[in-house]
């Protein structure tokens, strides 16, 4: 066992590699897509041009992982044999093959991770050397990036390796990574929270059932930790984290160096940081109203009085979604059977009647529906993590799952440098000048 996942992978790359080659070198020319000066400016909102095969969003159905939607995912995946939810270990599968694993492949990559879990102890000195009040994204990231002296790439890179080998050792990190992914955040939240008492890990629990046990938190908090990581593994590429992450290994920088980089992309308010925003925004709400459920009038008012302070409605929005995020949807299905009489998720409940009509009536909001982070909070909060400056490890530790299987790729396709061009503000007023000549032109031909 153990060697399933990596033998199969090995198999897709070959087949795969002659289509990115034929593409290349066949129809390198073929123009995709034109960009204008409000894309360039404007962040490069929609501009088609990036390849992955992970993951793919469409703006109304939501996220496919490997042409899967969500829900069919949680359908089809090999369920926890003590829960509802699937196992992290056959998404892990299923992002780097495409195929849906069988219950021998998920029993291989729990192999896989349970040979590669423990962590180094200088981790723990890392953590345990940060100064007060250090945000938790910020120790994450650092302990990841300390654990570079691991890797097998940046080794066999300076040994010399053929490009064509590039992967394995890439898969062999991203691994090893992977597998100690929820030590790391459950001694962060030991150390951060729970004055450096942590649970020891239990070899025998799959990957979030052992995250679950590492945090101390009895059941269905091992199916919340399944949900959490796989709703949160990938988003295409262009996202900040995942472009972040492709672009740092790009250089070939190794998986610790480029995941330690995507999380500090993820770490921004108006990425992942989202969702510790939420919950401090809907804790001050609640507190203002005494801990009751608030009217319908009360939550208008409370959305219009943030929004006329000028500020966003945390939570909601997207970049490319146009519909409610099915990541919500699917949370919000979890949080109807397990906790609808949880206050905060009534108050989460009544802002999503409330916030869209608000947001569409405002009229600025390209999406006025909910995105994963509006929900994610408050089922922590449900299950008594409620130090919600945590929040965005735990989206950090599932992203790492898509980023990871994209990197593997990426090296296996010999994806090169990335290095897009820049021009001056002077160029493109010479070129918006150009362009209004040659219409004014083409104009006064007619
Ligand atoms: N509340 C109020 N105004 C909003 C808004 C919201 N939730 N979402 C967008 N807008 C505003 C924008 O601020 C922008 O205003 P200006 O023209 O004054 O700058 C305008 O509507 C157009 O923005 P957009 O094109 O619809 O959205 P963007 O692609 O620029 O931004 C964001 C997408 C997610 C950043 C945005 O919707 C937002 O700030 N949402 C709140 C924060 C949030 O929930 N972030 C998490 C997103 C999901 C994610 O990546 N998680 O990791």
């Amino acid at each position: 066992m153990g060697t399933l996942l990596k033998d199969k992978l090995a198999e897709k790359i070959e087949s795969m590699r002659p289509r990115t080659e034929r593409l290349v070198k066949e129809h390198g020319d073929v123009v995709v897509d034109n960009i204008t000066i409000g894309q360039i400016i404007g962040g490069m909102r929609g501009v088609k041009s990036l390849v992955t095969d992970i993951s793919y969003l469409d703006p109304y159905e939501g996220i496919r992982y490997r042409g899967y939607t969500l829900p069919e995912v949680f359908e089809k995946l090999p369920k926890a044999k003590d829960g509802d939810m699937p196992y992290v270990e056959g998404l892990v599968h299923l992002l780097l093959t495409g195929d849906m694993p069988t219950e021998e492949e998920v029993a291989d990559v729990f192999d896989e991770f349970q040979k590669r879990r423990i962590l180094p102890r200088y981790v723990y000195e890392v953590i345990d050397a940060f100064p007060c009040c250090s945000h938790p994204m910020a120790i994450f990231s650092a302990a990841i990036c300390t654990m570079h002296r691991e890797s097998f790439f940046a080794k066999k890179y300076h040994g010399g390796i053929s490009k064509k080998d590039f992967w394995d050792p890439m898969y062999e990190d991203g691994l090893n990574l992977l597998a100690k992914l929820p030590e790391i955040a459950a001694y962060i939240y030991a150390k951060l929270y729970r004055d450096g008492n942590r649970i020891q890990s239990n070899p025998n629990l799959d990957m979030a059932g052992n995250f679950a046990h590492m945090m101390g938190i009895e059941k269905p908090y091992d199916d919340v930790s399944r949900l959490h990581f796989i709703i949160h593994a990938d988003h295409e590429s262009g996202n900040v984290s995942a472009h972040t992450g492709h672009l740092v290994a790009s250089s070939l920088s190794d998986a610790y160096l480029s995941i330690s980089a995507m999380i500090n992309g993820l770490a921004g308010p108006l990425h992942g940081l989202a969702n510790q925003v939420v919950l401090r925004w809907l804790q001050e709400f609640v507190d203002k109203m005494e801990n009751r459920v608030p009217t319908e009038e009360e939550v208008q008012q409370y959305v219009w009085d943030t929004l006329n302070a000028g500020k966003v409605i945390p939570g909601y929005g997207h970049p490319v979604l146009r519909k409610t995020d099915p990541r919500y949807t699917i949370q919000r299905e979890f949080a109807l059977k397990h906790m609808k009489d949880d206050l905060l998720f009534k108050y989460v409940d009544m802002l999503y009647k409330v916030v869209p009509p608000i947001l569409k009536e405002q009229g600025k909001a390209k999406s006025p529906w909910p995105n994963l982070d509006a929900h994610t909070g408050v089922i922590q909060w449900h299950y008594g993590v409620r130090e919600y400056d945590f929040y965005t490890v735990l989206f950090g530790v599932g992203r790492s799952l898509g980023i990871i299987a994209n990197l593997i790729w990426d090296r296996a396709l010999g994806y090169p440098l990335e290095r897009p061009k820049s021009l001056t503000t002077k160029m493109l007023e010479d070129i918006a000048e150009k362009s209004k000549n040659k219409k004014a032109g083409g104009k006064k031909e007619k």
